[in-house]
């Protein structure tokens, strides 16, 4: 659950400037380097990516652990317990309190903690010492591999089109909890006439009492109700809705605990290609973003978090997806209070290793098979989606789980993979339509797991990859594919989650050639103007917002030039034409 401050509980932010030290040999923990203080410490900020906070390239492209270290005073719990919480360790961290382990979690973007009560005494200090190991496998969400190059230089390699940041990219609390606490809740809620029904379900094992409180945003009492698990109705409530970030708290008492969960009163459902927000029709406009800055990297930043969203709403936009891996609670947060409507995807990107020879690396491997995603890979892609929709499930502004991006899914072994994944998103949500991110290998006639999804999400380059440059033929291309999903699936609606050309800002051409800032004008225009043909289109999100970090490579210039706006977030002459079109729509559509 996320930490918040309450009667019941003290919170300590561990954010700041810690050491730091590369693992050069990576052999650290061995040499057992969590027993003192670091050898040849180094300033690094919490949160941060590492990356580019220095200069060297050996600390920049290292391949293996960087350790973290800093000093904690204890404050006072009494009877409570205290736990330590990290947002995100990208991708895997090992948790030393003193010489004792503490937790160890992979899964660079989702939270961990650990209960340190009993290893550290109140007043006294201690050493907090963290490994993060930035090293994929194919056992990992997203996947990659670890090799030696010809001079025998380790080398990672993966399949997803952005920089593999990695550090501590979130913050680290410290915070007290009774020992009998709230653990988790589950809000649904439904809509009747003008009331909000909200049911709720409170896990805090070994409490004796649970009773709830529903307070408006001014903090008033409307509802009350006793136990740990009930159905409340809220008179005249103020809905949750595109635009409009209605909110509410449930306030749970447990025991001698106390813990305030927000909530929205909304519904989401799919109807035939209808996507429907408060029984209402909704059109997606916005972008696939990336949690990508200068310097920063990937690290959460509130500044540049409310600077996009008032770049976003500048624009006209109300959604995006947070591709291509989960984003930091605080964004999700946010959202929620500006009525953005979020399609959240799990970090399974890259699972497609027939993709992109020469854009993403080389090549030579079969995507499914026991030597790379396999059994074992699909058992922590299931865990990592339960864990998302148990970090996220009470957003209102969550309106679809996307379990994966661009996977290759048009072979058996995709489809034995997929179709227990889909299950295991219904099962964890039965109540948010989940989807996955099909790319262009797998067209409606050789994919084979869009029937398992309610919603059909595409990224489609024509005009960019394929068709490069010839926007007619580009167009044929699309309106072709688009009639085959409709005839295939008619029941299902249509979002497109990526489309658009990397675009250099500042490149002006009379002949409105690819590359330049008038291509990307033409080429989003043109896939605007078909999809205003489609009612079964129900969505329009460009890639990306911004543009962002990659790995190197002969079609990237210093990065993915897709955006609509440049790293720094400044206008593209695109961003212009796009603004007019979806403050349009938004008119149009209310909101
Ligand atoms: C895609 C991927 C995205 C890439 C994009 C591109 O289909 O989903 O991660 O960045 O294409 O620009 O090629």
């Amino acid at each position: 659950m996320r930490v918040r401050q309450t009667a019941s509980r003290q919170v300590t932010s561990l954010d700041g400037v810690w050491n730091f030290q590369v693992d050069w040999d990576n052999n650290g923990i061995e040499k057992e380097w969590f027993k003192a203080a670091l050898s040849t410490p180094r300033a690094m900020p919490v949160p941060g990516s590492y990356n580019d906070i220095v200069t060297e390239v050996d600390v920049h492209d290292h391949v293996g652990y960087v350790w973290y270290q800093r000093k904690v005073v204890t404050p006072k719990f009494g009877e409570d317990r205290l736990i330590l919480r990290f947002g995100s360790v990208t991708h895997a961290g090992a948790v030393w309190v003193n010489d004792v382990l503490v937790a160890e979690h992979i899964g660079g973007y989702l939270p961990f903690e650990a209960d340190i009560t009993d290893y550290v005494k109140p007043g006294e200090e201690f050493r907090l010492t963290v490994a993060v190991d930035n090293r994929l496998s194919w056992q990992t969400i997203p996947p990659g591999r670890v090799y030696q190059d010809n001079t025998g230089h380790t080398r990672q390699q993966y399949w997803h089109d952005f920089y593999n940041y990695a550090g501590i990219h979130r913050s680290v609390l410290l915070y007290t909890r009774p020992a009998v606490h709230v653990e988790d809740v589950t809000i649904v809620t439904d809509i009747d006439g003008a009331d909000g029904v909200v049911k709720y379900d409170v896990v805090a094992t070994g409490a004796k009492k649970v009773s709830v409180r529903v307070l408006d945003a001014d903090g008033k009492e409307v509802a009350t109700a006793e136990g740990a698990k009930g159905e409340i109705r809220v008179k005249d409530a103020k809905f949750w809705a595109p635009g409009h970030g209605n909110l509410y708290t449930l306030e749970i008492t447990a025991d001698d605990d106390v813990y305030p969960q927000r909530f929205g009163i909304r519904t989401v459902e799919v109807k035939g290609y209808e996507f429907l927000i408060n029984d209402k029709p909704f059109y997606f406009r916005g972008y696939g973003r990336h949690e990508d800055n200068i310097i920063r990297g990937k690290s959460h930043d509130n500044v540049m978090m409310v600077h996009d969203f008032e770049v976003m709403k500048w624009q006209g936009a109300n959604s995006f997806r947070t591709s291509h891996y989960p984003y930091a609670e605080e964004v999700m947060d946010y959202a929620d209070e500006q009525g953005f409507v979020v399609i959240d995807e799990t970090a399974a990107v890259g699972m497609n290793c027939g993709l992109g020879g020469g854009i993403f690396g080389e090549q030579g491997f079969t995507t499914f098979s026991d030597d790379t995603i396999n059994a074992e890979t699909q058992k922590v892609h299931a865990q990592h989606i339960r864990d998302l929709i148990k970090r996220d499930k009470n957003h209102p502004c969550v309106v679809i789980w996307s379990i994966a991006n661009e996977p290759e899914t048009h072979t058996d072994a995709s489809l034995k993979y997929f179709e227990p994944l889909a299950q295991v998103a219904r099962d964890a949500d039965p109540t948010r339509p989940v989807g996955y991110v099909n790319v262009m290998l797998s067209p409606p006639d050789k994919e084979k797991i869009t029937q398992f999804f309610d919603v059909i999400m595409l990224n489609r380059y024509f005009g960019w990859y394929v068709q490069t440059g010839n926007l007619a033929d580009a167009e044929k291309a699309l309106r072709d594919e688009l009639d085959e999903w409709i005839k295939r699936f008619p029941n299902k609606p249509i979002i497109f989650t990526e489309y658009g050309p990397d675009t250099m800002s500042g490149l002006k051409d009379y002949f409105r050639r690819p590359w330049s800032e008038e291509f990307q004008t033409d080429n989003i225009g043109m896939f605007h103007k078909v999809f205003d043909d489609y009612t079964e289109v129900v969505g329009e999100q460009m890639w990306n917002f911004a543009d962002f970090q990659t790995t190197p490579g002969i079609m990237r210039v210093g990065g993915n030039k897709k955006g609509m706006f440049t790293r720094d977030r400044l206008p593209k002459p695109n961003a212009y034409v796009v603004r007019d079109r979806w403050l349009k729509k938004k008119e149009e559509q209310g909101s």
